[in-house]
């Protein structure tokens, strides 16, 4: 067990509230302020809506955070549990060391990245409850990168709208997992693209080497064995249209807000 667990950082690591007290928050906003849809959205009678303002503070409320000693003992591996494909196992096999996230789409500047340089950027670590729409939950501890930090980074598009990410394992010939969320969870303080779970690198079964941690939504939206990251204006560009294989194969809500 002793090998798994991570040397944190100590120097670059960020608490939850110096995250989601200032930082994150305010460069989230910039980014939002900055983008063309929210701006239109703000100069439309909507945005002057009561009830439209209520619903932009209570999506950046954050998820509730738990101490260790609400962690649950085990935590269901639910869905795939590997990422399938001959690429992924070789990647697995290596421990990673070579695989790369792409960062691509509506960015000025498509990135790159390792493992070893995302664990080296600020992360964030939050011990979060998952809810399945199966009628499990499980409390985690999960560790990665700001999804927020990522998107500044690669110089997110004005033009963008959401942000789409797809995953190693397939359901079908062409029909990979995929999810996908708006900007206003895209730059939420809590969502993570998270490297670690329970104090030990993230496990082949829970999504390595890197899944979502969106925390304000339900189970089917944590995508896990994440590959490419793509910025984009339009979900109807991708594969069924509906922003997500549950949502395109079941009609799962696209918001599954807890
Ligand atoms: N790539 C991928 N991501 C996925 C799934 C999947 O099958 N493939 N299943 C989803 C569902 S329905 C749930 S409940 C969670 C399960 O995450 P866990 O295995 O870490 O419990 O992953 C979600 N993300
Ligand atoms: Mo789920």
């Amino acid at each position: 067990m002793t090998d798994s667990r991570l040397i944190l950082p100590r120097r670059r690591f960020l608490t939850g509230a110096a995250l989601g007290g200032s930082g994150l928050l305010l460069a989230g906003c910039d980014a939002l302020t900055e983008n063309e849809g929210f701006r239109s959205f703000l100069r439309s009678g909507e945005a002057l809506n009561k009830g439209a303002q209520r619903l932009i503070m209570d999506r950046a409320a954050l998820a509730r955070e738990f101490s260790e000693s609400d962690m649950s003992p085990t935590f269901k591996a639910n869905g795939s549990i590997s990422g399938g494909t001959p690429e992924y196992v070789a990647h697995a096999a290596d421990k990673f060391a070579s695989w790369q996230l792409v960062i691509d789409g509506m960015v000025r500047n498509p990135l790159s990245l390792s493992l070893a340089q995302l664990m080296a950027m600020p992360s964030r670590e939050q011990i979060t409850r998952h809810d399945c729409v199966e009628g499990w939950s499980a409390i985690g501890k999960w560790r990665g990168t700001p999804l927020g930090i990522l998107l500044k980074q690669a110089g997110l598009s004005t033009r963008a709208r959401y942000v789409v990410f797809h995953c190693a394992d397939q359901w079908g010939p062409g029909v990979p997992y995929y999810e996908s969320v708006d900007l206003i969870d895209a730059f939420h303080p809590q969502t993570i693209l998270a490297w670690a779970m329970n104090d030990g690198v993230l496990p082949v079964r829970h999504g390595a080497p890197l899944r979502l941690r969106v925390e304000r939504q339900l189970g089917y939206k944590q995508a896990k064995y994440v590959m490419r990251v793509e910025a984009t204006d339009d979900l109807k560009k991708f594969y069924g249209g509906n922003g997500g294989y549950w949502e395109d194969a079941h009609d799962y809500d696209w918001y599954a807000g807890i």
